[in-house]
């Protein structure tokens, strides 16, 4: 059993004894064991099956004997008990907008139900509205969500395809008749979620290296085979398409299937101009075309844009949005790369709704190679998330430099920042004398979700014109797959941003990447910096400023654009620069 299914048990006992109204201390360290089995930085599993998991702080007896049998036995008996009181789909309520484990317990004891499909018919038969502490307004919140799923039924984040990706590239790279591997399609375009995954390979013997696909051990059932080309689903349900071409076919066959589909039209377009048909396997010559231009050998994608007179475009830009024409004229930019982050900013710690404490945290990115890391626990009117009172904010600030005495000679060091809410009238959560004596501030939004446009957007740029706060946090609260965005003006809010010197923030959290790549162009015309943000709950968390690079990257930015790019000693002075330009500190 990996640590990700015994993480996976532990959050749904956590789940189902809440549900049960179980004492919510045991309910929490369930919840705290899986936080630390994902996160934990050595063999966790490895570990509970020898029976060494003694002295981990925050795993307590119950649950190290589960992760033991759990590591030995493979499963757990406390677990298949418990989970028989109730239908396997009953987890799904729990992506439901507005539902938590009372209301879940309220209409499965209630309603009898106990799947998504039960509570759209519950809901449109009327008999949700009537059960309390539900009414006509929640029950419109959960069919709203339900729909918003349905539309994004097909579609997975990054998140949930990330490792299997990897898993797979390594899987055809070792095969013995395979030359080249990539992956195509909207992942290699960074796109923030994607239908299916288009797999490439270049050999000599095709019909070997599908059939060594189709029988890889995670493959659930094969869609199609042929002697080129085979479709498979992976076990969360995506479909996995492989392509076999030859070594020559291959740079035309990448740059086809990783498209856009918009962006191939308009290059082929400018094949024709030049007298050559453009498709997944070689240029052409077009029949009857009065002179065809001579076509030059080709050896790898770089090669098929210098032939149409462009410079390399990078995968993430290929949206036909203008790089065709800065390729032409050598004006692309040279986009930010994941080594030049040097530190990371908005971290949660175990201070609010985090997994790891303020050390590990600190150690974990110094390991990363980070020479910074940036503290933005929630405050106090985030209390679902444990948020900081003004008293417990100042000892953190205290904690923090003490700390930082610590690490000053390892050239690293930790900013004391928090995550201010943003009230519903655009005040904010801390004082300025409380946010004064703060490195850095990131202002979010996370209640009151439901305001008309300009209301929303009154609201954020009132806390945009705060001069303590430094950065704006998932600038429209979505949460992909399952969440819209609220309703608020973006190029509004980006010219706030430019004219207060305002850094928008890149949410790097697979589930946000927010703002959004297709606002960044914009953004950056208008002068606004990022920063990338993990929005990290555990050390592990730090890792997912990979999908805010790609993010950042579709949005045409560079290392400059990217505030977290900058070394220490330099990052210091950003973080300053709104507060001295405002006139609330000297310059
Ligand atoms: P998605 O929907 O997330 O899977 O997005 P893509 O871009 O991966 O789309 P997919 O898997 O249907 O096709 C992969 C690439 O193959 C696509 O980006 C461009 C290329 N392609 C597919 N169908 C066509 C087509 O009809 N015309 C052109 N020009 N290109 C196509
Ligand atoms: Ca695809
Ligand atoms: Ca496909
Ligand atoms: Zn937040």
């Amino acid at each position: 059993m990996t640590r990700e299914d015994a993480a996976t048990i532990f959050e749904r006992i956590a789940v189902l004894l809440e549900m049960q109204g179980e004492n919510p201390f045991k309910v929490r360290a369930y919840r705290t064991g899986a936080e630390l089995v994902e996160s934990f930085s050595g063999d966790i599993m490895a570990l509970a099956a020898e029976n060494r998991l003694a002295g981990i702080k925050g795993l307590g007896e119950a649950l190290r004997d589960k992760l033991h049998e759990m590591a030995t036995t493979g499963r757990l008996e406390f677990y298949e008990e418990l989970k028989a009181q109730f239908p396997d789909t009953i987890f799904e309520l729990f992506e439901v907008q507005g539902l938590g484990p009372k209301k879940i317990a309220a209409l499965h004891a209630g309603l009898g139900v106990s799947s998504i499909a039960d509570l759209k018919l519950a809901c449109e038969a009327g008999t949700v509205a009537k059960l309390s502490g539900f009414g006509a307004k929640v029950v419109q919140k959960i069919l709203d969500s339900i729909t918003f799923r349905e539309q994004h039924a097909s579609e997975f984040r990054l998140d949930q395809v990330h490792a299997l990706v990897l898993d797979i590239l390594e899987a055809l790279r070792q095969h013995p008749n395979v030359s080249c591997a990539e992956v195509c399609g909207s992942f290699r375009r960074g796109k923030e979620t994607v239908h299916d995954l288009d797999f490439l390979v270049s050999t000599k013997q095709p019909e070997a290296v599908i059939e060594h696909f189709v029988q890889l051990p995670f493959v659930v059932d094969v869609i199609a085979k042929g002697a080129t080309k085979a479709s498979i689903h992976a076990p969360n349900g995506v479909q996995c398409d492989l392509r076999a071409v030859s070594s020559q076919e291959f740079p035309f066959a990448l740059a086809y299937f990783t498209g856009s589909k918009e962006h191939n039209v308009a290059i082929r377009q400018r094949a024709l101009a030049k007298g050559w048909s453009l498709n997944e396997y070689a240029f052409t010559p077009v029949e009857g075309h009065a002179s065809p231009a001579a076509i030059p050998p080709v050896h790898d994608e770089a090669e098929i844009y210098r032939a149409l007179d462009l410079d390399y475009i990078d995968p993430e830009l290929r949206e036909n949005t203008g790089e065709i024409d800065a390729a032409e004229h050598g004006r692309l930019p040279r986009l930010v790369q994941l080594e030049n982050l040097r530190g990371v900013f908005h971290n949660h710690t175990t201070a609010s709704d985090g997994g790891a404490t303020l050390r590990e945290m600190a150690e974990a990115a110094h390991d990363l190679g980070l020479q910074y890391l940036g503290i933005a626990d929630h405050s106090k009117a985030s209390f679902q998330a444990n948020g900081l009172s003004e008293t417990r904010l100042l000892a953190q600030i205290q904690e923090i430099k003490k700390l930082n005495e610590e690490y000053a000679s390892e050239g690293f060091r930790l900013f004391a920042g928090n995550e201010v809410d943003i009230l519903k009238d655009g005040s904010l959560d801390f004082s300025d004398e409380v946010m004064a004596q703060l490195d850095y501030v990131v202002a979010s939004v996370h209640n009151v979700f439901n305001l008309p446009e300009a209301e929303m957007t009154a609201r954020i740029i009132r806390a945009i014109e705060n001069p303590h706060v430094t950065m704006l946090g998932h600038v429209t609260g979505r949460l992909l797959l399952q969440r819209p965005a609220y309703n608020v003006n973006i190029p509004a809010v980006i010219d706030a941003a430019a004219a207060t010197g305002t850094i928008i923030e890149i949410n790097a959290s697979a589930w946000r990447l927010d703002m959004d790549w297709r606002w960044w162009k914009l953004a950056r015309e208008k002068g606004v910096k990022t920063s990338i943000n993990p929005d990290a709950h555990s050390t592990r968390g730090l890792q997912d400023v990979i999908y805010g690079i790609k993010t950042a990257r579709k949005g045409w930015l560079t290392r400059k654009d990217v505030i977290n790019c900058l070394p220490l000693g330099e990052v210091e002075g950003v973080l300053q620069a709104k507060r001295m330009k405002l006139g609330v500190v000297a310059k």
